[in-house]
């Protein structure tokens, strides 16, 4: 099959009556999901949408999210992930540079859309979930006006055509898209569900966000590939997390960041029934620590299966399903897939124990950045690896361990922080005349965003609330810098560089 949206109309072909989806109460069936997915492709090809035509999702979880995904799919459209925690700068940017023609989100996010019209040219129109919404300069239709009658004689996407563009940023320059062809998400997924062991007998508690390729390429698509189901929540709240995966004794798999699995461990101080242990924790989009993964597995009887991967990759390695799953590694590649550590500077193959940049070959691997063939080619060797910019090493048995990353990326709660974004966007408070933006350890978080601040004359009295405000109004609020230290001058080398490193050492123990 070359999409999970075939897969999705063969299972309501053959099991139509199966469960594929809950939400707040309301289940839907592989029958009932399919046919709004068909109409809502029917609305967009009605509405005009063309076979790869850019269709921006802007929406929390929610069952619309997932019908207008596949739907877009369906009609040969191209989806773009943005996250709702995005504000102007974001969004301007993933926008315009996608040139999605449409997108679906909440009156509130359409109100935030509307505002950017005039930079956004392309953008003719809004779908919203959740009432009308008051906007002033783009057409806008209700959700469920929306889906129409669907009509089945248009074909299936093919494996080689463009299925998502997932922003990812890089040190210099603004977020690029990665695109990803139906052909990488499903042969990633085939490989995954095979290895995880994932059947159509399987529930999963999908509580990631479904605007990033966590949630998405794995939760969703695995749980739609295998014919599975998921109960899918609006977000996390560990509480109440925990509450479910004890009492619903149908739930089979939890699939998190690390962030989560600390939150549920504490939480897990304060309940009192017993831990039920399901079949499979997974964990992935940052580090996990061993004491966490060693406590989860003391707390609720499981390992936690950590795996490894990027946007631009989908999943690259895994511990073993069976076997030992080895805590502070990311495991193997998935088979049909390879990894390579090779020398930073020289580019050469490294030997296993040496620490150099991991590299990925693989039908799972983008095809490229949209619009950037410059970005493109410096993203991958010559034979064709891509160089993924975190750093690792193997063990003699095939283990690979994150140890570094050769760009500047914090991490934090699964989010990537792309300290020169910050950094841009504090250079514009009239108070800050130097910036270096950075990531200090986190308990809860992993990494916190932190800056350090050269303030202006008159503004030496600056503060964290004010600067972190300053940058809340205009990014994700969780790019907010936790904590701002007022510093006389930033550290520099020779060359002017500033040397985060020192500052990092001189801030850590304040
Ligand atoms: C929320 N806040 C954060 C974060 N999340 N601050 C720093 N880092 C974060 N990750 C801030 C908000 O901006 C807000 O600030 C305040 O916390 C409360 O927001 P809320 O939404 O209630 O936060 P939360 O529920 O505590 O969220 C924590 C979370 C969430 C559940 C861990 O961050 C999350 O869902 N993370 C998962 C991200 C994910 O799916 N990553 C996968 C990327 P204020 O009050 O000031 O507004 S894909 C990837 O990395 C690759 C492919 C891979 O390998 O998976
Ligand atoms: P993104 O750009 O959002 O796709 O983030 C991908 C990055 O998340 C990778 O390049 C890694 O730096 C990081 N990452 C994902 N999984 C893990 C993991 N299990 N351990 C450490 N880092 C991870």
């Amino acid at each position: 099959m070359d999409s999970i949206v075939e897969a999705l109309s063969q299972h309501s072909t053959h099991h139509p009556e199966r469960t594929a989806l809950l939400f707040e109460g309301r289940a839907y069936t592989y029958r009932e999901l399919y046919s709004q997915v068909a109409r809502f492709a029917a609305g967009l090809k009605q509405w005009g949408l063309q076979p790869g035509d850019r269709v921006a999702l802007f929406l929390e979880n929610c069952p619309e999210f997932i019908i207008a995904y596949f739907g877009t799919h369906r009609a040969g459209g191209v989806i773009v992930l943005v996250n709702t925690q995005y504000r102007q700068v974001e969004l301007r940017h993933l926008l315009a540079d996608s040139g999605a023609r449409l997108a679906l989100t909440d009156p509130t996010g359409g109100a935030e859309l509307d505002r950017l019209k005039t930079d956004l040219p392309d953008l003719e129109g809004l779908v919203l979930v959740g009432g009308p919404g008051n906007l002033g300069n783009l057409p806008s239709f209700e959700f469920e006006t929306f889906l129409a009658e669907p009509v089945e004689s248009f074909s299936f996407p093919k494996g080689g055509d463009l299925a998502i563009i997932g922003y990812t940023s890089g040190t210099t320059g603004r977020a690029k898209g990665a695109m990803l062809l139906h052909s990488n998400l499903a042969s990633n997924i085939e490989t995954l569900t095979h290895t995880w062991q994932w059947t159509a007998a399987d529930r999963l508690l999908l509580v990631l966000p479904l605007f990033h390729a966590h949630g998405l390429m794995v939760g969703l698509h695995g749980t739609i590939w295998t014919g599975a189901s998921a109960e899918l929540q609006r977000k996390f709240e560990a509480s109440s997390v925990l509450s479910v995966l004890q009492s619903d004794t149908r739930l089979t798999m939890f699939f998190g960041v690390p962030t989560m699995y600390g939150r549920l461990l504490e939480e897990a101080k304060t309940y009192s029934g017993p831990l039920r242990p399901l079949r499979l924790y997974v964990s992935g989009s940052a580090p996990l620590s061993q004491a966490v993964f060693n406590e989860f597995q003391q707390v609720f009887g499981q390992p936690i299966l950590e795996r490894y991967g990027m946007t631009e990759t989908i999943m690259n390695t895994t511990n073993p399903y069976q076997g030992e799953r080895r805590a502070g590694t990311v495991g193997l590649p998935f088979p049909g897939q390879q990894a390579r550590i090779v020398d930073v500077r020289t580019r050469q193959l490294l030997t296993d124990g040496e620490t150099g940049e991991i590299e990925v070959y693989g039908p799972h691997v983008f095809k490229g950045y949209w619009q950037r063939p410059e970005a493109t080619a410096e993203a991958f060797s010559p034979d064709g690896w891509f160089r993924t910019g975190d750093l690792g090493c193997r063990s003699l048995d095939g283990f690979i361990t994150i140890n570094g990353r050769a760009r500047e990326l914090i991490i934090s709660g699964g989010y990537n922080i792309y300290p020169r974004e910050v950094e841009e966007v504090l250079l514009q408070h009239p108070g800050v005349s130097e910036a270096a933006v950075f990531g200090l350890p986190d308990p809860d978080l992993g990494e916190q965003v932190v800056a350090a601040v050269v303030p202006a004359f008159g503004f030496e009295s600056l503060t964290t609330s004010e600067l972190a405000d300053f940058c809340r109004n205009q990014l994700a609020s969780f790019k907010k810098p936790r904590q701002v230290f007022l510093v006389k001058a930033l550290p520099r080398n020779a060359l002017g560089k500033v040397q985060k490193h020192l500052l990092r050492g001189q801030l850590e123990k304040r």
